[in-house]
């Protein structure tokens, strides 16, 4: 938490910073507290900051904070354009270790077998369903349309983007994902995404298709995720993140040979990223000036 404090540009006498490392810290500073600039503080800290108006949240994410315990007043700002950058990599890495087989390569290489016949397969030409085409949506869209792949998308309101060559509307999901070689969900989480790739999503998807998840664990149902693993009914998963985390030891994913497991990092938050995001509306809220970047709270993103 140092290393963003160090960075937070606030005027001598106007602004007063506190910070906490852990959760009790919250609690006992946020009577002080008009402005939270965390993740994923303890619900209860809200109830014990009366003064509070704005919160800006570290990371990609703002389903955490829209919590019922937050008070309606609340203005909850978040950081685009920082996270997609990231999370375009990850998905491009991660859709070139699948054309690429380099799992495969690298198990020959420990076996000292020369598996010549094996060829790797071309990202270009593949069709990828990005679903959810926010500033990360696009940014990893606008990747994957730079290696050669096809892209279609899936929004809320289905609305024609620059990145994708087909926009549907998530009532048309099973029909989005029905072409696609990958399907990588980029959606916020909210009472309308919830387990929105259910198994009717999963029996649409070809046999031969992965499931890329940077998103949330919740948005699907993981138990016919499982299932549609174990009877090889997709190709396989990459999953960053998970309905609980961490994942616990004796979860099936972590040893399934068609799932990567990754720890929730497609999107780290730095403080050399996110800080100048938090500056630039802390100088607007200091100056009265409407923030930037607010959180619609009736739609959750
Ligand atoms: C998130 C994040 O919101 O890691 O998931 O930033």
């Amino acid at each position: 938490m140092e290393a963003y404090a160090d960075l937070i540009r606030a005027p001598r006498g106007r602004v007063t910073l506190r910070v906490a490392a852990d959760h009790d810290a919250v609690r006992k500073h946020a009577r002080d507290c008009d402005v939270f600039y965390v993740w994923k503080p303890p619900v209860d800290a809200y109830a014990r900051a009366p003064r509070l108006a704005w919160l800006q949240a570290m990371g990609a994410g703002v389903d955490w904070a829209l919590v019922p315990e937050l008070p309606p007043g609340v203005t909850v700002t978040r950081a685009p354009g920082i996270f997609g950058a990231w999370m375009a990599e990850y998905v491009a890495a991660w859709c070139l270790h699948v054309t690429q087989r380099i799992a495969e390569y690298s198990r020959a290489q420990r076996e000292r077998r020369w598996i010549e016949q094996t060829l790797p397969d071309r990202l270009r030409g593949k069709t990828v369903c990005v679903v959810g085409l926010g500033d990360i949506g696009r940014a990893v869209a606008r990747a994957l349309r730079g290696l050669g792949a096809r892209i279609v998308g899936v929004s809320r309101s289905g609305r024609a983007v620059r990145e994708a060559e087909r926009v549907y509307p998530h009532r048309a999901l099973t029909r989005a994902v029905a072409a696609a070689d990958f399907v990588v969900l980029v959606l916020p989480l909210t009472p309308h995404t919830m387990r929105l790739v259910d198994a009717r999503v999963l029996a649409a998807m070809k046999p031969t298709a992965w499931l890329v998840n940077i998103a949330r664990g919740a948005v699907v149902d993981e138990a016919a995720l499982l299932a549609a693993l174990g009877e090889r009914r997709i190709a396989g998963a990459v999953l960053d993140v998970f309905a609980r985390e961490p994942l616990a030891p004796e979860h099936p994913f972590w040893t399934m040979d068609n799932v990567v497991v990754t720890p929730h990092i497609s999107g780290p938050s730095t403080a050399e990223e996110i800080t100048p995001v938090f500056n630039a509306n802390l100088a607007r809220w200091l100056a009265g000036r409407p923030l930037r970047h607010v959180v619609d709270r009736r739609r959750g993103y």
